[in-house]
């Protein structure tokens, strides 16, 4: 069986999403994509030399009769409108994040799924399918370093527009953290606290850049996780983990390491898409394959929703400055494991 996708929003992880699943992965295809701007949805449609039809609007895209599944690529605040619109369409739907800007907006779509009673959305917290988190969840789990104490993390952008603001700090980016640590430990957060160090000259107007997002777990390990945004030299995704008997870090990516010019070095990434190049790749193929076999196990919309009300907690510590409590109500067991 060939499982036909609708993708929505056609700019940079649109276009990554749609050449992999045309390319790159095994069965499935793109036959419609969407976006508000629809000369750039005709020109990815060309370029990648698909035979997809094309529409100016994202709901036509979720309503064709030749579209089995979704993969929701538009922006943050569009998210939360059409992945409602393809459950209540009856369609699978992967999301990337946020799955909705708020908790709220998150919470609508837990409840619209549970009221279809089966799971209909996976969201692109990708992490979890790398193989780098894989092993380092390994170790713990193994119990190699003993019981995790404290975790030092960094996610770094070399650059971001104008348009991104300190609210995205949280809600763009460390969105990722916050679901990928939930994961790797196993554990909830309990309470958060956000603190500004001095701005980069290289930030703009609207955005507090760096930030340093403190927290407290349920089983009382701290997490500090340094969000910096423009720090220029690279994408540099890092992830150390303290542990009673040792410590374990996430592996940086293979790169040849050069002896030269009496220096010894190796590069550093400078785009996400490279980074967890062959992560999207897994996630999405696990998303096909569930689709075709008729049962999701990806991060599910209680995911997107725990991450989200973790990122509303940090929020709130940004304008605070105060330490807030995240108040994650119990999982329903329609998302038990
Ligand atoms: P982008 O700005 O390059 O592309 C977004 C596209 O959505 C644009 O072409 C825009 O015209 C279109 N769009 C906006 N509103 C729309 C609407 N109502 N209907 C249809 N199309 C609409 O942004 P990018 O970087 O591709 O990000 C897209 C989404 O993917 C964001 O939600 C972002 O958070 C997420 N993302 C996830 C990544 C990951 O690592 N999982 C990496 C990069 C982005
Ligand atoms: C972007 O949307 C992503 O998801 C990238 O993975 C992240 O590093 C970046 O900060 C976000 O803006």
């Amino acid at each position: 069986m060939t499982l036909k996708l609708g993708v929505i929003g056609t700019g940079a992880i649109g276009q990554e999403h749609i050449r992999r699943c045309s390319k790159v992965l095994q069965g499935t295809k793109v036959v419609a994509v969407s976006d508000i701007n629809i000369e750039g949805a005709k020109g990815v449609v060309s370029r990648l030399g698909l035979d997809a039809e094309v529409y100016a609007n994202g709901h036509d895209v979720i309503q064709s009769s030749d579209v089995d599944a979704l993969i929701i690529t538009s922006w943050d605040p569009t998210h939360e409108e059409y992945t409602l619109a393809a459950v209540a369409a009856g369609k699978p739907v992967f999301c990337e994040k946020p799955l909705a800007l708020t908790a709220e907006g998150c919470r609508r779509i837990v409840e619209a799924e549970i009221a279809h009673g089966k799971r209909l959305v996976q969201v692109g917290f990708m992490r979890p399918y790398d193989a780098g988190y894989r092993a380092l969840k390994q170790v713990i789990s193994n119990g190699d370093i003993g019981e995790p104490l404290m975790l030092h993390c960094a996610h770094r952008n070399p650059t971001v527009p104008e348009s991104y603001t300190t609210d995205m700090a949280i809600t763009s980016t460390l969105i990722h953290e916050l679901d990928v640590l939930r994961w790797l430990t196993e554990d909830d957060y309990k309470t958060v606290q956000v603190v500004f160090p001095c701005d980069t000259k290289n930030t703009h107007a609207k955005l507090r850049d760096p930030q340093i997002v403190l927290f407290e777990t349920q089983k009382g390990t701290r997490i500090d996780v340094e969000i910096f945004v423009n720090c220029v030299y690279g994408y540099d995704i890092q992830c150390e983990v303290v542990g009673e008997t040792g410590i374990a870090r996430l592996p940086e990516p293979a790169s040849v390491q050069l002896r030269k010019e009496a220096k010894l070095s190796t590069s550093i990434l400078t785009d996400w898409k490279d980074r967890f190049i062959d992560a999207y790749d897994v996630e999405l193929q696990a998303f096909i394959n569930d689709v075709t076999a008729g049962q999701l196990h990806g991060p599910s919309a209680w995911d997107g929703y725990a991450a989200s009300v973790a990122a509303d907690a940090c929020l709130k510590a940004q304008e605070s400055g105060a330490i807030e409590a995240v108040e994650l109500p119990p999982r329903p067991a329609f998302y038990s494991k």
